[in-house]
Parts: C-alpha cells; structure tokens; sequence
C-alpha cells in the first residue's frame, strides 16, 4: 500500500488510523437495512432533555468494522471481537471494505492490490460471527475515511446503538460488557439520562484538541467521566445525535459551509487535509451544540480498547499499542460500578471542567454555586430579561475569550436558559425563584405579576444574598459587551459602596459592611414598589425599566452616595458614538446598546467593531482555552 512520506507531521492518532487518506470521492451507496428510516426525529433535542421513552428490552448493539487492505490487523481485529463476551445478546457485526484508489498511474502494481483484496474477502466471508448478522460491504471505488464512518450507520430506531471500530483496533473481551452497562446506566436510566451525551470511547484518553489547553489530569476515583471529544479508536454511538450530526453535516456540506473552529488543533488538520478526515466536521458539531462523550480511566494505561498503530498512512512503521488492553486477567476492580450521573466530571475541549445544570431555584441554592466558581472577590449577575438569544450567546463567547467565570445569568424560564444551563452556564430561573421567595415569605410581597418587578427583587435578593457570601455584585444588562475583563477582577476602591451606571445599566455594590447595612429586607421591598409604580409611568423610556435605574432611584431617596460611573468612561453606547476598535482599546471597560436596539443593527455595528463573535450555527467561532 501507498505509505504517505510525511506521516509523522501531525499527531494522527485521532483522526485516521486507516489507509484510505487519499481518495476522498463520496459516492452515492446506500445500504436497504439503514436506508429511509421514517422514525420521526426532533432537531432541536439539545432543548427537549427527555429520556428515550423505552426500557432496553428493544436494545441492539452493531458492530461496525471500517477496514482497508491491512489483513494482519483485521483478523486481529475481528478475533478480538469474536472473542468477547456477548452473554447471549444478539450482537450484529458489519463490515466495511474500502477499495484501493485506482490511477492512471501505470506503474501502481494493481494485480497485488486485487489480489490483497481478495484475499481480504475470503477471509472475511469465512470468518464466522456466531452473534447475530454478519453483513460485508466492499466498496466500488475509495471512498476515504470521512465516507466509512459517516455512511456507515443511519439509525432505524432510539434503541439502535453502533460501536465503531477501525481495523487496528483490538478489544477487550470484557468490553461488550462494559458498554451495555454505560447504555443501560446512562441511556436507558431516566434518573441518569442527559440528551447531552453522544456516546462512550473506549480508547484511554490523551489528546487535549484546544490550543494551550489543561493537561489531562484525573483522580483515581474518576473511573468514568465526560469529555466533548469523539474517540475514534473504539467508539459507541448513540442514535438520535448521531442522526442530529448526518442532518447538520449535510445542511452544512449543501450550503459550502466549512467546519473551521478557531483555537483547535483539529481544525488545522482540516485545513491540510480537508475532506479527506471526518472527525473535523463533528467537532464543530458537537461544539455547537454542547455534547459529549463518556470515556474510561483505568489505572497503569489501561483501556478496553487499544489502538496497535499498525503501518500505514498514519505510521510509517508499526508504533505499537497505545495502551494495555484490560482483560479479565488484569482486572482488579468492579468494571459495572457505575457512579450517578451527577457524580461524573465535565469536561470541555480545553479539559477545563465543565459545571453543567445549575439552575438556582431557591437560596439555599445559591450559596454553593456562587462558592465553586469563586476564585475571585465579585459575582457577576446578567440580567437576561429583554437580551435576544442571539446577543446572549455572544456575551458568553466574550466570557470565554476573557476568562470570565464568575458570572450567574438571571432570566425568566425558558428552554433557552436551562439549555444554556446544560452548556455549564449558571443559570438563576426568576421566576420559580420568585415563588420560592413568597412562599417561604422571605419578603413580605404584593401580589406582583409584573416581569420587571419580579426580575428587580430576585436580583435585589440575590445581591443582598452574595454580600453575605462576602463577595462584591455586579449586576449587569445582557446588551452590554466587556471590552476587557480587567474592570470584574478589581472592585476593591473602598471610597464608595454604590457605582451606579444609568445608562449603562451597570451596578456595583461593593462587599462592605456599610453597603450590606443598607441593602436590607426594607430596601429590598422599596425598590419592588419602586418597580411596580414604573408601569404607570408612561413618559419613562424603555431604557429607564430596568433594575439599576430602579435601584438607584431608591438609592437617591435614602440619600445614600452612590459614584455615577457613566461619565467616567466606563461604557460606550454603540448606537450613539461613532466608536471604534482603537477608541474602545482606550481604557473603555463595557459597550452597550438600547433595549430598542435592532438585532440587525446591533449585530453589523458588533461586526464593525470585531466584537460579533458567534457564527452560524449560533456558537463562538473560537474555542479559548485557559489554564485551569
Ligand atoms: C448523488 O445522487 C444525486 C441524485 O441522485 C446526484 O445529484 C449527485 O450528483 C450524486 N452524487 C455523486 C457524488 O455521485
Ligand atoms: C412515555 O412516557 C411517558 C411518561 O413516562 C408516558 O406518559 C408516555 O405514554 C410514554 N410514551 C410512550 C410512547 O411510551
Ligand atoms: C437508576 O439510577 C439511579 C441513580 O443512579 C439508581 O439509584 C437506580 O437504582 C437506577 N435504576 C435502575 C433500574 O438501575
Ligand atoms: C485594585 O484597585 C485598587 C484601587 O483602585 C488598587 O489599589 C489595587 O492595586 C488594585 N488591585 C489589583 C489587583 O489590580
Ligand atoms: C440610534 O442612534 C440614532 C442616532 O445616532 C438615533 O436616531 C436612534 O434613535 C438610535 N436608536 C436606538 C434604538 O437607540
Ligand atoms: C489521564 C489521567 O489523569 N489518568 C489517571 C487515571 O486514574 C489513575 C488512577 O486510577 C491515575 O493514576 C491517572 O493519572
């Protein structure tokens, strides 16, 4: 076969283990048993987390084996397989041969290949798979690997499930074992359920695809746990993303959109080698919509399925394995134990840890979410309440780039909130935790039906409640963007307790024991009212009805000092001034806009500053990684 000269210029174990890197055509095959399944598929599943309504009773498992023209492994591969223990399950095996790449190239020495490739068949088509149907697919032409994973499965039901395998893989007997209990533990338990998980890697994980990433650190007790990469050395699918992915990969491949993520690793591969590879286009993917994957560690490099890097493109010469297989000769420990869902660790592409599903809901709610994300002296609490989804995707890119983690989005329920939730972004649902304030009578309340009322006091509450913490607040309007994160990391100037942004509509309420002497239960009711007589103030701007005029208002009445800084050049308002990237870099701490603000307008006036940093599939068009 032809071994590519450059093998060794980028780390390939992820991305091809195959030898069919040249030939990328894709034809049109189709398989009659995967074909026009008409089970009906809800797109929007990242917002609709329900547990596949079945009991694994229907359960079936397909093997899929993506082979070449490497004999020696793929009897290995197979023997491992057939090897394994199947503990009378009905187990399907399929097999996908590519074809070589047929030239014009005279010298290329097609009778060898067409005898390799017989040689392949017959000894598949006498290998015996005593599990259920063996099914063998030989390719025409070379399709590549992009083609062989992405044909090789089209879901025909929720109960359907692929386990991937390429040709240099070999598995662990017990790892059939191993994978039922991840679907029956983490599919089919409802308790344990998140539409956030896309399947399992067997393989021991290693690679860290964000650029300046954390290094791959795990305790001994983490023995299953969750990581956004696919695996591509022994991985299980489940059906409905991986139907969810065919769908995007096709909108995408229709409409020439590119899978390009700034700040990875996979996305330089995809630039050298395009359609060639596949795992590019899934990483974007799975970017967008926040999933992820379950992966195994086991001590002393130990993994369930190995990767023996035979030669071929990938390695000019055999590397050999890349972990030790765990058998039942080497296992020491309880390989069905399986931990809560709520115990597994989060973990995004950078390994940063990901803290997915916190919606605060009641106070003694918040003190636990406000601590773990705390390693600084303030909270940042977003108000989502008038802010487009769109606009608040694009602040939380801003987070990300500027390493801004202690914040704590506020906004009513919505499938939008918990989804941005499941993504591990703190969510506080104003309206529950409004109930929960009247119905414990933590304050004494009016019947107040008003949004603005309510979003007012929950955030007056929850600032009174993180003074307590110790930590300063920050309340800030969605329609703002932090130009640096500089302004969140500092508020220790100890000559006022209030910094009071009108316009902006920012607020500072500065961790003291003044400031916490005047942010009472009393307070707390006055700026309620305070926003319930809004309404009828029908001569106040749109702009005005938000909680930091309300709470200044208040302020004033008392007399308390409060430092305005608008005049200070803490913000700019895009609509208003001409601003510019270099006028920005020029000490400005936040933009912001109106309420009134057009989305289009917002979103070109964004783009002209460099600012509007999500793309078309609503997520950051870069992934940023810090250390951790
Ligand atoms: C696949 O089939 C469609 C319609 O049958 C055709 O338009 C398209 O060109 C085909 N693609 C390839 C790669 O042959
Ligand atoms: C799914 O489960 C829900 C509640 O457990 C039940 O009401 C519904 O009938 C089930 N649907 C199907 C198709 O089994
Ligand atoms: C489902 O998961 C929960 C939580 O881990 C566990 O307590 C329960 O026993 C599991 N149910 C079944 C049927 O295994
Ligand atoms: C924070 O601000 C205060 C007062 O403006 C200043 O003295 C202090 O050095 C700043 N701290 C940091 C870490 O920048
Ligand atoms: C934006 O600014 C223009 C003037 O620069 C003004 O006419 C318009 O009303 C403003 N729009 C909003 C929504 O503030
Ligand atoms: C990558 C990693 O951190 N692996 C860990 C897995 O767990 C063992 C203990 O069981 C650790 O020693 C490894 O460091």
């Amino acid at each position: 076969m032809a071994a590519n000269p450059k093998k060794s210029f980028i780390p390939l174990f992820l991305i091809l283990s195959l030898s069919s890197l040249f030939l990328f055509s894709l034809y049109n095959f189709s398989l009659p048993q995967f074909q026009s399944s008409q089970t009906s598929f809800n797109q929007n599943q990242c917002t609709t987390p329900t547990s596949p309504n079945h009991t694994n009773a229907n359960f079936v498992l397909t093997i899929k084996v993506l082979a070449f023209d490497r004999i020696a492994s793929l009897s290995r591969c197979l023997r491992s397989l057939s090897n394994a223990h199947y503990h009378n399950d009905r187990v399907n095996l399929h097999i996908f041969i590519d074809h070589f790449k047929i030239t014009d190239d005279s010298t290329d020495n097609f009778d060898g290949k067409l005898s390799e490739s017989r040689r392949i068949l017959d000894f598949v088509d006498g290998f015996v798979w005593e599990f259920g149907e063996k099914l063998v697919l030989y390719r025409t032409g070379n399709v590549g690997l992009q083609a062989q994973w992405l044909e090789s499965w089209w879901p025909s039901s929720d109960d359907e499930f692929a386990f991937v395998v390429e040709d240099d893989l070999e598995v662990s007997p017990l790892y059939y074992g191993f994978l039922k209990g991840l679907i029956v533990n983490y599919y089919y338990n409802a308790s344990n359920f998140s539409p956030s998980i896309y399947g399992a890697s067997l393989q021991r994980p290693r690679f860290v695809p964000g650029k300046h990433g954390n290094k791959m650190q795990l305790d001994s007790g983490t023995r299953v746990f969750l990581y956004q990469l696919v695996g591509t050395w022994g991985q299980l699918l489940f059906p409905r993303p991986w139907k969810e992915f065919r769908f995007w990969y096709d909108a995408h491949k229709a409409k020439g959109i590119k899978p390009f993520l700034q700040g990875m690793v996979t996305t330089g591969w995809y630039k050298k080698m395009g359609e060639r590879i596949w795992t590019p286009w899934f990483i974007k993917f799975i970017h967008s919509r926040g999933y992820f994957n379950l992966y195994t560690n086991f001590s002393h490099e130990r993994a369930l399925s190995i990767s023996h890097r035979d030669a071929g493109v990938n390695y000019g010469k055999t590397a050999g394995p890349d972990s030790y297989l765990l058998d039942e000769k080497s296992l020491d420990f309880n390989l069905l134990e399986m931990q809560p869902l709520s115990k597994l660790k989060w973990f995004d592409f950078c390994f940063g840890q990901v803290l997915p599903n916190i919606v605060v809901r009641s106070s003694n709610e918040l003190g636990a979410v406000v601590h773990s994300q705390q390693k600084l002296d303030s909270v940042i609490l977003v108000t989502l309440q008038k802010v487009s989804e769109a606009v608040t995707r694009n602040l939380l890119c801003h987070f990300e780039r500027l390493n801004i983690q202690n914040y704590i989005l506020m906004g009513p329920k919505s499938n939008f909130l918990l989804d941005l939730a499941r993504r591990g972004h703190p969510v506080i649902d104003v309206g529950q935790f409004f109930d929960h304030m009247k119905n414990q009578k933590l304050i004494a309340f009016q019947e107040i039906s008003m949004e603005l009322t309510k979003e007012v006091s929950v955030a007056s509450y929850i600032v009174k409640m993180i003074l307590e913490l110790g930590y300063s607040t920050w309340v800030l309007d969605g329609n703002m963007l932090p130009v640096s994160g500089d302004i969140f990391f500092n508020s220790t100037n100890p000559n006022y307790d209030f910094y009071v942004g009108k316009s902006s509509k920012a607020l500072l309420v500065r961790n003291s024991l003044s400031a916490r002497k005047n942010w009472v239960d009393d307070f707390i009711y006055k700026v309620a009212m305070m926003a319930g007589s809004l309404k009828s103030k029908d001569l106040l701007s749109v702009d005005d009805r938000n909680f930091v005029y309300v709470v200044a208002k208040v302020l004033e009445q008392k007399g308390v000092k409060i430092k305005r800084i608008d005049n200070m050049g803490f913000g700019v308002n895009i609509n208003t001034s001409n601003a510019d990237q270099t006028s920005l870099g020029d000490g400005k701490k936040i933009i912001f806009w109106s309420f009134e603000m057009r989305l289009d307008l917002i979103q070109k006036r964004l783009e002209e500053l460099g600012m509007w940093i999500v793309d078309g599939d609503s997520s950051c068009n870069a992934v940023v990684c810090h250390q951790s």
